[in-house]
């Protein structure tokens, strides 16, 4: 496709004006520059680059001698490069064997990750339709990101799983009548720099500024001072990890005694409201809910809460609940309790305060929602088993067993095959050891990578895949206006395809290659979502232009959808019997009868709270007193790029950084840069410490994504040489409710690696052998 004088790009993290023919530079063409593209383009043909398939030593040798191949060399075994024609061979074959011989739920193709930016080009959207067609597979629900949020929210105030954060409080809102917003888990800046499909404008930090400007307030309830932008002067209430929902019920009991509590709302438009009021007063376990017995769990003073909750019994505000928080066992409550703590509050359902889930993360808050755009179709899926995402280590290692979820009980499907494509297992699952025992139950395991990432090194059969930089595509961002043309600037290193190219060859050798094209080459399709999008725009009003001058220009602006219409907390407010909520009462569920139904002691029918296994406050911190925080990276997007300059550089002593406060670093004799090794009874790793006073003592923060790293691969408790947080969380669902992922509650000790600590060995390239059978 022909580009004119000026090429563009786009990736999660921002939008590029592309300068030089192959070698290619790019600069960004967002105002607050993050830095999180530095050495995109320089590991494009480094030395972890996949330029062939390749294949596993054992898993090959076994499928040449016509045996089913065995998962035990997985981690473990080398690779051996073949042909494009041998590698797709081979595959077909073995998808085909699975699919007659166990049936199309064997089959595995959740394929959760982020993948790149692009719409046609989209990893999950290419397996999901290439598996589809094929036959079906086992599929996941929910996102390792806000499972919980997703399933409890459509039952408290209703719709689909993601209304919460089309229904929350935007910044434009606040800037016009909000006077506070009270973080939950914060709105930590760098989790602004990334979207899903990308940033077409990088407004986040400029609307916070705005309504700082305008007066609004803002407190960090967090452990991490860090965790709100300096420069909007928040007040900072350091609490203890996961004890978020014994600070809100303090607040809610407090509302109430002072006399804040807004029962004209709750009486109206909620039900349940005083089946709740009997629990914060001691109904159910006998405990009163007070600002003292929070205070001795939060580590949270007294006089502050009561002082917090004057303020939010007064003011316009927003309570804001970041994912962080769901992230934990029994997540689910900390949303619902923040939707009630709304709903006390006096300020839901008016302009500019009510809940928020997740203001301040990537464009969450700049508006409700984005246009409609056009993506590759999936078809349907004929296999109707699935898992809720988070457990696939269950549903690997447990074939046929039963497990809850959201009311139902079904049972794990027997896995034989996994396709994963355009995800990392090995850096977003917990306890990775045991992910790693899982991953060997199935006969093979097929992926698509561009790098040697940890996931190709556990996988059977690794097809070499093109980056965004190779491919041109559309894209847009989650609550974004900016359809972006990303236009191919380089040609892949030979030997290396595209995920359609994969998907088209294989489809074409299972006997569907023609209906999973279509007819249509990559640029034919890319054109086409283009088409369908002007067409479905153009009943709204909206006259995109014609391909070729919006391929030119490089953006097309696309006018803010607004509101959607279906339901409103305000309407709710103004008359709820003529404008109810999608919801079995219409109305704000502080009392679910459905959840309740469901018999969960973990999750009954109001929002309560739990103490988890592991927390400071339990017997187990005798061994490993401090509480690890595992949250998103600055420097980089997940796992993504941390071989390229700008993770690289963020790296202390060639690890990952660990921060750890002053006066622990003291107690345990650990100097700032030096390798300290991280641990617990499911695992171990190395990292790089960093000491500051901006955390809670008894809390250190070990971002995501260092590409795991493991001393002795495939032996279980091996120390990760690297930093991957992962190796130390437990792999738990947040409740029988949700069964989301619980990476928040983790007990760690720390200490000073005694000797040399051995180099980190995941940026070396894998030995390869050419093929010789
Ligand atoms: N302890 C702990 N764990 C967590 C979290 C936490 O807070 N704490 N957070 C969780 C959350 S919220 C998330 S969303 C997950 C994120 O987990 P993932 O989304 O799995 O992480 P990424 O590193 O983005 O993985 C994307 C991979 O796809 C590859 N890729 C990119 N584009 C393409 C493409 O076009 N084709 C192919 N074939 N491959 C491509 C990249 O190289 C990369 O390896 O992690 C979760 N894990
Ligand atoms: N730069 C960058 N930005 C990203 C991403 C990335 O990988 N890199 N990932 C994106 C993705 S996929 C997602 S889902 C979002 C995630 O968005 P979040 O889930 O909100 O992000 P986290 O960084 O995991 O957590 C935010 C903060 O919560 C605090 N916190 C942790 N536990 C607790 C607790 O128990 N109580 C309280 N009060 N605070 C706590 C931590 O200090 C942490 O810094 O971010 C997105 N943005
Ligand atoms: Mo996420």
């Amino acid at each position: 496709m022909s580009t004119g004088a000026n090429r563009w790009t786009a990736t999660h993290f921002g939008r590029y004006t592309v300068h030089g023919d192959n070698a290619v530079t790019l600069e960004s063409l967002g105002r607050d520059v993050n830095h999180l593209e530095d050495g995109f383009v320089d590991v494009q043909d480094g030395p972890l680059r996949i330029t062939a398939p390749a294949i596993r030593r054992g898993w090959l040798d076994a499928v040449r001698r016509g045996e089913v191949p065995s998962g035990s060399g997985r981690g473990v075994d080398g690779y051996v490069t073949v042909e494009w024609e041998t590698a797709l061979d081979l595959v077909a074959t073995e998808l085909a064997r699975v699919r007659k011989n166990h049936g199309d739920s064997a089959v595995y193709g959740g394929s959760y990750g982020w993948a790149s930016a692009g719409r046609f080009h989209h990893a999950q959207s290419q397996v999901h339709r290439f598996l589809r067609q094929g036959g079906g597979y086992t599929d996941s629900v929910n996102s390792y990101s806000a499972a919980a949020v997703e399933v409890i929210l459509p039952h408290v105030i209703g719709g689909h799983s993601w209304a919460f954060s089309e229904k929350g409080v935007t910044w434009p809102e606040i800037e016009q009548a909000g006077q506070l917003v009270v973080s939950f888990g914060g709105m930590a800046p760098k989790n602004a720099f990334a979207n899903a499909g990308g940033i077409g404008e990088h407004v986040q930090p400029s609307w916070q500024q705005r309504c700082h400007a305008a007066g609004v307030e803002f407190v960090n309830v967090s452990p991490q001072r860090t965790d709100v932008d300096e420069a909007l002067g928040a007040e900072w209430v350091s609490l203890r990890p996961a004890t978020d929902v014994a600070l809100m019920l303090a607040l809610a009991h407090e509302l109430v005694l002072q006399g804040l509590a807004d029962t004209d709302f709750l009486h109206r438009c909620c039900v349940g409201w005083t089946i709740f009021r009997d629990y914060l007063q001691g109904g159910g376990d006998g405990q009163v809910k007070s600002a003292e017995w929070a205070a001795s769990i939060c580590g949270v003073p007294v006089s502050t809460i009561r002082r917090l909750a004057r303020s939010i019994g007064t003011r316009r505000t927003t309570i804001n609940v970041s994912w962080s928080l769901q992230r934990q066992r029994f997540g689910e409550q900390t949303h619902w309790m923040g939707v009630v703590l709304a709903a006390m509050s006096g300020s839901l359902g008016r302009g500019g305060g009510g809940y928020a889930g997740g203001l301040g993360i990537s464009q969450i808050g700049v508006r409700s929602r984005r246009p409609k755009v056009a993506g590759l179709p999936h078809g349907k899926n004929a296999v109707a088993q699935h898992i809720p995402v988070a457990r696939v280590a269950d549903m690997l290692l447990n074939p046929g067993a039963e497990f809850d979820y959201n009311g139902t009980r079904q049972s794990y499907p027997d896995i034989r095959l996994i396709y994963w494509i355009g995800g990392n297992p090995f850096h977003h699952h917990q306890d990775l050891h045991r992910l790693v025992r899982a991953w060997r139950q199935p006969d093979t395991v097929i992926t698509h990578e561009s790098w040697w990432t940890p996931l190709p090194r556990f996988s059977d059969v690794v097809f070499p895949a093109a980056t965004s930089l190779e491919r041109n595509d559309i894209a847009i961002g989650q609550l974004d206006l900016t359809l972006a043309a990303m236009h191919r600037v380089r040609d892949a290193p030979p030997g290396v395809g595209t995920d359609f190219d994969v998907f088209a060859a294989l489809a074409h050798r299972l006997g569907y290659g023609d209906q999973f094209t279509e007819g249509r080459s990559a640029d034919d399709w890319v054109r086409e979502l283009y088409a369908r999008t002007k067409e479905s725009l153009a009943p709204e009003g909206v006259s995109l232009p014609d391909f070729a001058t919006f391929w030119r220009t490089g953006s097309v602006d696309l006018p803010d959808p607004g509101e959607a219409a279906d339901w409103s907390f305000s309407r709710l407010r103004e008359d709820p019997e003529r404008f109810p909520l999608p919801t079995p009462s219409g109305k704000i569920e502080v009392f679910s009868e459905s959840i309740a139904a469901f018999g969960y002691d973990e999750c009954p029918g109001h929002p309560v709270w739990r103490e988890p296994e592991e927390w400071t406050g339990c017997a187990r911190a005798a061994e490993f007193p401090l509480h690890l925080l595992s949250n998103q990276p600055k420097a980089r997007l997940h796992s993504q790029l941390d071989h390229a300059r700008h993770s690289q550089q963020s790296k202390v002593a060639g690890r990952e950084p660990v921060l750890i406060n002053t006066r622990d670093a003291q107690e345990r004799a650990i100097h700032d840069g030096q390798t300290v090794r991280i641990f617990n009874d499911r695992g171990a790793c190395l990292a790089g410490a960093v000491l500051t006073d901006d955390i809670r003592p008894g809390v250190v923060v070990l971002a995501t994504g260092a590409w795991f790293d493991p001393e002795q691969p495939g032996v279980s408790g091996t120390l990760c040489r690297h930093g991957n947080p992962n190796v130390l969380t437990m792999d738990i669902g947040t409740s029988r409710l949700a069964q989301g992922p619980s990476p928040g509650n983790t007990l760690v000790e720390v200490e000073v690696y005694a000797g040399t600590p051995p180099p980190v060995r995941v940026f070396d390239p894998p030995q390869l052998e050419p093929d010789d059978g």
